[in-house]
């Protein structure tokens, strides 16, 4: 017996991945319906063989036996949308930025905090794409380590922006005018992913700190991030340095992040074995390399960390979720 799921924003990039992870992972769906804006109801998507009408978003749509929602269609859609949604008894998994921080919504990846899914209230958020790759190896390294600060640097590809930026990409490879970041994105690192904010950070690094602490369950991590728009296709790159309160041994924490769930360590230097954008896109797991430790403080350690930022950081965290439910 499947349950019936609802996908919002389904004409989408993440919309789309939706579907495409909700089949390969033979999620039990019984019926599916597909919502998206008047611009684009009506187009036909396929799933499982089968196509599917998308028909436009209106309050009425939920009018129907659906028991989880998969949202990706913008905060305002979602801050309008999902408390309509849940009230007519429908779990909404949302992936903008809408709820992540409302103290009654629970915000999840499920390999660092499944349990929080218990004390939902019809609204589970799904974090930021840079947020989950990095919190997925960092957490068991916390619960064994105890991560005092975290300084980030990302390489986040321009699918993160939708099919704009990727566009974006394309027209300033072939010398067009750009018109989705505020600069050519080809040949270009731009440091300014949203908008900016009045302490000199953007909203993309306020949610890298926020977010973290929520998710870790400990206010007490102290998180520094810069977050920068590189000319990549897709998966975001991080580079991350970590400060724990405890001391370690190289051979323990990479033991660590052999067994921890959803993670491939892939850290070979000599064999030029490290993870790159091309090597995550169209995987589900975060891989991790380029392990040195940072001798210039008591306990520290440098680390490289990529995932596809379309399905481990949208998509498929919002299956995963969406299988603990079930469960
Ligand atoms: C980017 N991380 O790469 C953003 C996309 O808050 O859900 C996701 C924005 C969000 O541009």
């Amino acid at each position: 017996m499947g349950v019936n799921v609802a996908i919002v924003g389904a004409t989408g990039l993440v919309g789309r991945t939706f579907i495409k992870v909700l089949e390969e992972r033979n999620f039990p769906v019984d019926n599916l319906y597909l919502f998206a804006s008047k611009r684009t109801a009506g187009q036909k998507l396929t799933f499982k063989g089968n196509e599917y009408t998308v028909e436009e978003l209106t309050e009425k749509s939920f009018d129907r036996d659906i028991k989880i929602a998969l949202f990706s269609a913008g905060a305002t859609v979602s801050k309008m949308y999902a408390p309509i949604a849940a009230e007519k008894g429908v779990t909404v998994v949302d992936n903008s930025s809408a709820w992540r921080m409302d103290d009654n919504v629970p915000l999840v990846v499920p390999e660092v905090n499944p349990q929080d899914i218990k004390w939902n209230k019809g609204i589970i958020a799904n974090p930021n794409c840079s947020t989950i790759q990095m919190v997925v190896p960092l957490k068991p390294l916390h619960d064994r380590y105890k991560i005092k600060r975290i300084v980030v640097s990302t390489y986040q590809a321009v699918s993160g922006a939708g099919k704009k930026g990727v566009d974006d990409l394309e027209r300033t490879l072939n010398g067009e005018k750009n018109q989705c970041f505020p600069y050519p994105i080809a040949y270009n690192c731009i440091p300014h992913i949203d908008v900016f904010l009045p302490d000199g950070y953007t909203k993309e690094e306020l949610k890298m700190i926020n977010e973290t602490k929520k998710i870790m369950g400990d206010n007490s991590i102290k998180v520094s991030p810069t977050t920068v728009r590189v000319p990549v296709k897709n998966s975001h790159s991080e580079s991350v340095n970590i400060e724990f309160e405890k001391p370690y041994q190289m051979e323990d924490l990479r033991s660590v992040l052999k067994n921890a769930p959803g993670v491939v360590l892939m850290d070979d230097p000599e064999n030029n074995i490290y993870p790159v954008a091309t090597i995550a896109t169209g995987h589900d797991e975060v891989f991790v390399g380029r392990l040195r430790r940072d001798e210039t403080v008591y306990s520290g350690l440098n680390m490289w960390i990529v995932a596809d930022n379309i399905r481990k950081g949208a998509a498929s965290n919002a299956v995963q979720i969406a299988e603990l439910l079930i469960k």
